[in-house]
């Protein structure tokens, strides 16, 4: 299987993140992919190649202009203002409040946010355009006739909707590499979202949609993040009613539970026929994960391949969330080895 990877993803890294009532170190840092990459070179999984650059284009295919000017001036107007730590909002634009998007960078940050873990650094906005060069490449190689691979991207994307960023993630790599199928002439492309999270931004991005069908296996949000979307009843609006498919289950949920629930969204899927899977791969599913209450062992990755390599559909597994981090190599490499044929 191809990897696709950049060094770039070390210019992002946050000081820390609001957890617990504390400010702590981050749990999403450059170390995360560097282990992902020893695992792959390890695993001799295939070629490991470098992103080529498709510039805005195709992000703004997915996320707003005003948001994607938005975190390209970010870091500039926030040490305009004499800071040097990390640019973090402290406010949000709730209920019955105004959606106009301040002037002030301060305000500008609480507009485009939606939680206090997520950094802007000084090297976010090359981190995060090169990452979705990566998921880009990998997408661009599904077209040439690739049938896997693997976009070793970082940050992470599913949390951001197409104006907002959080949860770690700013591009939605996914949803950017998923409408770049539909736009080279796939009829359906499937998301399949296996990261312990919600992929809010992912489902919002796509709810009236039903060319690119969204599912998702996550920590219920009655108790987990992001709290405000990824309920069972959310099936999608207008023309895309029936084509988001949430299949959250509780805190503690067994492998065995989470297998049924990973088998009814293949079966969404198969149902679906599309051209293209997009997989967001979370291994945060981890028993030992420090931030997640689900309990998949490392053998059980190999089976989380093996089951979405059955579809028999060409494949750009697109890397999420995962914070065990010396655990997160070996899980994520069980997954995609799983996935090859045969089963
Ligand atoms: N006490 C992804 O996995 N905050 N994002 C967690 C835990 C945010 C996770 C706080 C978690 C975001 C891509
Ligand atoms: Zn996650």
């Amino acid at each position: 299987m191809l990897t696709i990877y950049s060094d770039d993803h070390r210019l992002h890294h946050g000081q820390g993140e609001l957890n617990d009532g504390k400010f702590q170190p981050c749990f999403e840092f450059p170390a995360r992919a560097d282990n992902i990459l020893a695992a792959v070179r390890d695993a001799q999984l295939g070629e490991i190649i470098a992103p080529d650059t498709f510039g805005l284009e195709p992000i703004r295919r997915v996320h707003s202009p005003q948001f994607v000017a938005f975190l390209e001036e970010a870091w500039g107007l926030w040490t305009a203002e004499g800071r040097s730590s990390d640019a973090l909002p402290l406010n949000w634009p709730v209920r019955g409040m105004r959606q106009i998007e301040p002037d002030y960078i301060d305000g500008k940050l609480s507009y485009f946010s939606f939680d206090a873990a997520t950094p802007i650094t000084a090297g976010t906005w090359t981190a995060i355009t090169s990452g979705a060069n990566v998921a880009l490449t990998g997408a661009k190689k599904l077209v040439d006739g690739e049938t896997r691979a693997f976009a070793l991207c970082r940050p992470p994307g599913h949390h951001a909707a197409a104006d907002y960023y959080g949860g770690y993630c700013f591009f939605n790599n996914a949803a950017i590499a998923a409408q770049y199928l539909r736009d080279q002439g796939a009829k359906r492309v499937a998301i399949l979202d296996v990261d312990y999270h919600h992929g809010n931004g992912t489902q919002s991005i796509f709810y009236d949609r039903n060319d690119i069908l969204f599912v998702s296996i996550h920590g219920d949000p009655r108790q987990e993040y992001p709290f405000f979307l990824g309920h069972a009843d959310e099936t999608g609006e207008g023309t895309g009613k029936g084509f988001n498919l949430n299949l959250p289950l509780p805190w503690q949920s067994s492998a065995d539970d989470w297998f049924s629930a990973l088998d009814t969204g293949l079966q969404r899927i198969s149902d679906f026929a599309p051209d293209h899977l997009v997989v967001s791969l979370g291994v945060d599913t981890f028993i030992d994960d420090p931030i997640s209450q689900f309990r998949l062992r490392t053998p059980d990755y190999l089976e989380v391949g093996k089951r979405i390599g059955r579809l028999d559909l060409p494949t750009l597994f697109v890397m999420e969330g995962g914070y065990a981090v010396s655990d997160i190599g070996t899980n994520v490499v069980n997954v995609l080895r799983g996935s090859r044929p045969p089963f």
